[in-house]
């Protein structure tokens, strides 16, 4: 099986790891665009060097929680990155539901478009139709503001495969084929613990036919939870974690400490290897 992603073409016979690159203001200086564009841009490069296979840009509108940012912001803070970054040796996705900023993102060079609202709002699946790039199309319960407050399910694995399955076929109708479409049970949009630990236990329910399987586990709530850790001091539970998802079935895991994860799965797919 191969992801298509723009121009690149990813083998999905051993688990990819996607990068995070966060562009948010840097709150210890007022160094100002240029300098939160620079910094974003080395970190990206240094993921790279880590062995990330993608990168993963977002202007922090789609984080839980966090207020939202106007399309003039995120804007100014991901096209900068993006055309740093575009025409390197590795895809770039950019994290966004904005169909605004989808359009100028895959003009400038995205590759992939990840989106917390799987494609679900006003033109986005019109934004994103007629390109070559992949999309991420991620379940989530309620609105990142409130979402965490009462989340609810009779189901939880059936109904996040059910909406999955009913947006790779609202994607396919759009014109995008299957070998482009990522999707995403999204741990920690409108789940509790005990959801997300239901999800990844029963991860290999989640794989559609002919759609790779990503999972963003990283620094998670819930790995503060099993643990007691504040989300810097999450690295080793991250990187079981990630193990854990891969080992369930999971095709790429969305990272931040990349250089950890990778030696994780390298040697994961060793012992694999004497099967
Ligand atoms: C605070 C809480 C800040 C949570 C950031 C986050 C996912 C994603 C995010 C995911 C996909 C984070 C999250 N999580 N996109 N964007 N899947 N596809 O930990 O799980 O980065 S934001």
């Amino acid at each position: 099986m191969f992801l298509q992603c723009g121009k690149f073409r990813l083998s999905l016979e051993r688990p990819l790891v996607m990068g995070v690159v966060n562009v948010t203001p840097d709150s210890f200086s007022d160094g100002g665009l240029f300098a939160d564009t620079a910094r974003a841009v080395a970190h990206a490069r240094q993921l790279v060097e880590e062995g990330a296979d993608i990168l993963d840009i977002g202007g922090e509108s789609t984080r839980p929680g966090a207020a939202p940012v106007s399309l003039e912001e995120e804007r100014r803070r991901v096209l900068p990155v993006l055309e740093a970054l575009a025409g390197g040796k590795i895809p770039v996705s950019v994290d966004t539901r904005k169909p605004g900023l989808m359009r100028e993102a895959i003009a400038a060079g995205a590759a992939m478009v990840n989106d917390v609202t799987a494609l679900s709002g006003a033109g986005a699946l019109e934004a994103v139709a007629k390109t070559p790039v992949a999309v991420c199309l991620m379940h989530m319960q309620g609105e990142p503001g409130t979402m965490q407050s009462n989340p609810d399910y009779r189901d939880v694995v059936r109904e996040v495969r059910d909406y999955l399955d009913g947006r790779v076929s609202a994607a396919v109708a759009a014109g995008i084929a299957r070998e482009r479409i990522v999707v995403d049970p999204g741990f920690g949009f409108g789940k509790t613990l005990e959801h997300n630990l239901a999800l990844l236990s029963s991860l290999r329910e989640l794989r559609l036919p002919g759609v790779a399987l990503l999972v963003g586990l990283s620094r998670k709530a819930m790995l503060g939870k099993l643990t007691g850790r504040e989300p810097k001091d999450r690295v080793h539970a991250s990187v079981a974690a990630a193990l854990a998802a891969v080992q369930n079935g999971a095709h790429i895991v969305r990272v931040h400490d990349v250089a950890a994860t990778r030696d994780a799965l390298t040697v994961w797919q060793a012992v694999k290897n004497q099967n």
